[in-house]
C-alpha cells in the first residue's frame, strides 16, 4: 500500500513538474457552453459483460450525439482496481474534460481524492454515493429495494413445483466481489426478499474474487446446486457466463441483476431487475450540458421513481413463469410502488 501511495504521488509530481497540469486553470470562459462540452466515461472495468457499464457508456454516447462536434472519450480502465486512481488523476490532470463520468460504488471515494489535487474538475458518478464535495454528483440506485424484488422472485421460485426446484428450499447469489453494496444491501436484501416468501429459505452466498472468471463462476455454481440451490441470482459481469453454464448442465435456474437478459439463456435465465442506468446517464449527462447538475449532491433513485423494476413483461419470462407467481410478483412490487412496504439503503 504503502509503496502504491509513493507511486501514485511521484505520478503527481511527474505531471506536476512537466507542467502539464495545473490545479489551478479555469474553465470558466467555455464552461456549460453546449458546443464545448467536453465529456470522457473512465468504465472501472471492461464495458463485454458488465450491464451498469455497458448502459452508462450507451447513455452517455446518446447525449454526446446530440451535441454538434462532439466526440464521447472512452476509456476502459481495466480489471487492476489499484490503476484507477492514477488513471483517474491522469485524466482530471490532462483539463481536458469538462466532465468525467464513472459508474461503481468504488468510484466516489477514488474520485474525492482525486479532486484534492483537481477541485475545479467535475465527476459525475453513478452507482455510487458521496455527499458535500462541490465537483462531484452521485447517483445510486436503492440496491436493498432491488435485492428484494430478487429474492422474493427466487423464493417463490423454490417454494415452487417448477421442474428445476426442490424441496431443499435453498436459492443461491454470486458476488464478483466483497463490498458495502454487496454485503451490507444486496445480500440482506435478497435474503429479506426470500425471508418475505418463506422464513425457511436460507441462502447461498459466494464470490468469485473477480469480475471476469467464468470458470471459477462455474465451479462454485456446480457446487452451489449440488447443495441443493435452486436458482442463483449472479452479479458478477464477465464471469455471469459461467453461472448460466452450470445452471443449463445442472437444470437449474439464473436470477439476472440490473438488465432485463431472457434472451441470453431462455429457460435458464427465468427471472431479472433492471436498472434505467442507461437513462440516468443521458439524462444526467444532458443536464450537465446545460449547466444544471446538482454537484455537491447525491440522489438515490427507487422502485418508486421507475428507475428500478422487474422485468414480467418479456414473453420468455410469461412463458415460463406461472400465472400464480407472477401474481405474487406484480403485488409485491405495487406494496414498494405504494410505500406498503419501504425499505431503506443504509447508510455507512
Ligand atoms: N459489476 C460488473 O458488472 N462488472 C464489473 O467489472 C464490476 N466491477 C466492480 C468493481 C468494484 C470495485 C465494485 C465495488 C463493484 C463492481 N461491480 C462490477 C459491481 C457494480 O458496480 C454493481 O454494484 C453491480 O453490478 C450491481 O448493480
Amino acid at each position: 500500500m504503502a509503496v502504491k501511495s509513493l507511486y501514485y504521488s511521484l505520478i503527481v509530481m511527474f505531471l506536476l513538474t512537466l507542467g502539464l497540469v495545473s490545479c489551478t486553470k479555469e474553465k470558466s470562459d467555455t464552461e456549460n457552453t453546449n458546443d464545448i462540452y467536453s465529456i470522457a466515461v473512465f468504465v472501472p472495468g471492461v464495458i463485454a459483460g458488465s450491464p451498469t457499464y455497458e448502459m452508462m457508456a450507451e447513455g452517455a454516447q446518446r447525449a454526446v450525439n446530440e451535441v454538434d462536434g462532439r466526440e464521447l472519450k472512452i476509456i476502459e480502465g481495466g480489471y487492476n482496481q489499484g490503476e484507477w486512481l492514477e488513471k483517474i488523476t491522469v485524466l482530471a490532470s490532462s483539463n481536458e474534460y469538462d466532465l468525467i463520468v464513472s459508474t461503481n460504488p468504488a468510484m466516489p471515494a477514488i474520485c474525492n481524492e482525486v479532486s484534492k489535487l483537481f477541485p475545479n474538475q467535475k465527476f459525475f458518478l453513478l452507482d455510487g454515493f458521496l455527499e458535500g464535495n462541490k465537483s462531484i454528483y452521485t447517483f445510486r440506485y436503492n440496491q436493498v429495494e432491488q435485492s428484494f424484488l430478487n429474492g422474493y422472485f427466487a423464493g417463490l421460485i423454490t417454494s415452487s413445483k417448477m421442474d428445476g426446484a426442490n424441496t431443499d428450499l435453498k436459492i443461491g447469489l454470486i458476488a464478483g466481489q466483497e463490498y458495502p453494496d454487496m454485503v451490507k444491501a444486496i445480500l440482506p436484501g435478497f435474503t429479506a426478499g426470500a425471508e418475505n416468501v418463506n422464513s425457511s429459505i436460507s441462502v447461498d452466498f459466494r464470490i468469485v474474487g473477480n469480475w471476469y472468471d467464468a470458470e471459477k463462476a462455474r465451479s462454485l455454481s456446480m457446487s452451489m446446486f449440488n447443495s441443493g440451490v435452486d436458482i442463483i441470482l449472479t452479479i458478477a459481469g464477465g464471469a455471469n457466463q459461467g453461472v448460466i453454464t452450470a445452471a443449463r448442465e445442472m437444470g437449474k435456474y439464473v436470477l439476472m441483476y440490473d438488465v432485463s437478459a431472457y434472451d441470453d439463456a431462455p429457460g435458464i435465465i427465468i427471472g431479472s431487475t433492471e436498472i434505467k442506468q442507461e437513462r440516468a446517464a443521458y439524462e444526467k449527462i444532458k443536464l450537465a450540458i446545460a449547466g444544471k447538475m446538482n454537484f455537491g449532491t447525491a440522489e438515490i433513485a427507487t422502485v418508486k421513481d421507475g428507475w428500478i423494476s422487474f422485468d414480467n413483461k418479456h414473453p420468455l419470462y410469461l412463458k415460463n413463469i406461472s400465472a400464480d407467481i407472477n401474481s405474487r410478483m406484480e403485488e409485491i412490487i405495487s406494496e414498494l410502488v405504494s410505500g406498503k412496504i419501504s425499505l431503506k439503503m443504509p447508510v455507512y
